[in-house]
């Protein structure tokens, strides 16, 4: 099935193109946008010496660095920008750049432009991963040519090499990455949901919302749009999409879509057709309501790339937590520890408490993305023993969260799992589920979650020396 690109490729020979950002999406753009003979120059804010890994790779390609700041006249010069996603869009010199009239355009879309086959995107506040990484397996499981990344870690432009006409380009995008698109064009678009979170880079949550919205912008009644009915924010973008859409909820049946109906999965194709069984929830080997809320639209959105409800069934029931997303790690002394390090923002981290029944002890804090943390309050009340805070944003969690449940103030995580170890009891769980960004103690959530891995393995190593042990 070969169904045609309509963004026209973009004339690079010999045009001078900039690259804002040297991480795994600006290095990947640049080295393709030289192939393309394009004259690049990558800018980063960090110093030479933060980035010396990359520099010799990219002079040695003929690709310029200006490292240790933006240069306006750098930005000045070019004929197209091409911006990181973690890069924002009122950085002073890309402002000034935009109002000279040049082009601003993010990886994503550079890259679509280039791919060959369909898209599928998926985009959401929360469960884009594991929803990406599950149809990934499950078109695969059905013979189709399948290909997975983005947001999910793997930049888009490294799935253009390996494209084909006939190839299912899976892709997890964010709003950073949403916000850069002209005619990103999926021919399935999924919106999982929409809850606040980058407050502090989208300034409102409805210019966070619209940003999410731009995943379907250049669809046609051709295409489809996949969404969440149980999610005010999200079923309200019905409003606006021009393809056909679909719908997947856990609590009510939909006219076309997915649901649950007597603790089975159903999907029904059109308003007139019989509803089909897919399979019974008891086959879901993740934990939570959210997670099936994510097999909901994986289900969905499968069925209309063409999987048959056999290579479904395997593909949800063979399939693994992804790391960081409410990630078993082990049981210690009775205690069950999870790590949902990539619980970036209030909803995930209530998704996540909400999967335990009760007797919780919480790692909370990081960076704040301007929160509201008193949205966990009922949660916290009826589940959760004690919070433990890290970070930057402890001192206001909190005063936001005083009186609710006891805290303990830990500044890191290292101190954080030894105050756990030293209160738990058995049949108790420990959960990593920050609510906020890791940047101002880490590298990425990636490492937070690592990290916490290490320090809970340490107390295995260490048992004997806490008390509560067996
Ligand atoms: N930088 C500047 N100027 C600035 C800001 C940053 O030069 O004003 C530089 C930094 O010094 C750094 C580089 O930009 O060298 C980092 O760029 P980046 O933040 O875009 O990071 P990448 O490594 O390119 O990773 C990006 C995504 N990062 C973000 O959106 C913040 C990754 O998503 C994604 O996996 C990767 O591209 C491949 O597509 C991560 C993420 O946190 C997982 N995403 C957010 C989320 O999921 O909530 C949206």
């Amino acid at each position: 099935m070969h169904y045609p690109c309509p963004a026209p490729m973009l004339e690079l020979k010999g045009k001078k193109v900039l690259v804002v950002g040297l991480g795994k999406s600006g290095l990947a753009a640049a080295l393709f946008l030289r192939r393309q003979g394009a004259h690049v120059t990558v800018s980063d804010i960090r110093s030479a010496e933060a980035l010396a890994k990359d520099i010799p790779a990219l002079l040695d390609e003929g690709i310029n660095v200006e490292a240790g700041g933006h240069g306006l006249l750098t930005f000045r010069r070019q004929d197209l920008i091409v911006v990181s996603p973690g890069v924002p869009l009122d950085t002073p010199e890309l402002v000034q750049a935009r109002n000279l009239g040049r082009p601003i355009i993010g990886e994503l879309e550079l890259a679509a432009r280039y791919l060959k086959g369909q898209i599928l995107a998926v985009t959401g506040s929360n469960g884009k991963t594991t929803t990406t990484s599950l149809i990934g397996e499950i078109l695969e499981k059905s013979g189709l040519r399948t290909q997975v990344g983005g947001n999910i870690g793997v930049p888009v432009v490294a799935l253009i090499e390996g494209s084909a006409d006939d190839t299912w380009n899976v892709l997890e995008v964010s709003s950073f990455q949403l916000e850069t698109t002209e005619v990103f064009h999926p021919r399935i678009a999924v919106i999982l949901n929409i809850t606040p979170d980058h407050l502090d880079r989208h300034g409102t949550f409805e210019n966070y919302a619209l940003a999410k919205e731009r995943i379907f912008l250049s669809q046609t009644q051709d295409d489809y749009c996949v969404l969440n009915a149980d999610n005010p924010r999200a079923a309200a973008a019905a409003e606006r999409a021009k393809s056909s859409v679909y719908w997947f909820s856990l609590k009510h049946a939909v006219n076309q879509g997915a649901w649950v109906e007597s603790k089975t999965i159903v999907f029904r194709t059109s308003p007139s057709s019989v509803p089909e069984t897919v399979m019974p929830l008891s086959a879901i080997p993740l934990k939570g309501d959210h997670n099936i809320e994510n097999v909901l639209a994986s289900v969905c959105t499968a069925r209309l790339a063409g999987a048959a409800f056999e290579s479904i069934r395997k593909g949800v029931e063979e399939f693994k937590a992804v790391e960081h997303r409410l990630e078993y790690v082990a049981t210690v002394n009775g205690v069950e520890v999870y790590n949902d390090s990539k619980a970036t923002n209030v909803d995930a981290t209530a998704k996540a408490i909400a999967a335990f029944p009760g007797n919780i002890h919480l790692i909370l804090g990081g960076k704040d993305k301007n929160s509201d943390y008193t949205e966990l309050n009922e949660l916290l009340r009826a589940r959760v023993k004690a919070v433990y805070t890290i970070g930057s944003a402890a001192a206001k969690i909190e005063s936001q969260l005083r009186g609710v449940v006891p805290i303990h103030s830990c500044e890191t995580l290292d101190k954080a799992v030894g105050a756990i170890a030293a209160a738990a009891h058995p049949a108790e769980v420990v959960l990593l589920a920050p609510a906020c960004s890791s940047f101002d103690q880490f590298e990425n959530y990636e490492q937070r979650g690592r990290v916490f891995k290490q320090l809970v393995s340490d107390w295995e190593a260490s048992r004997g020396m806490h008390p509560h042990t067996s």
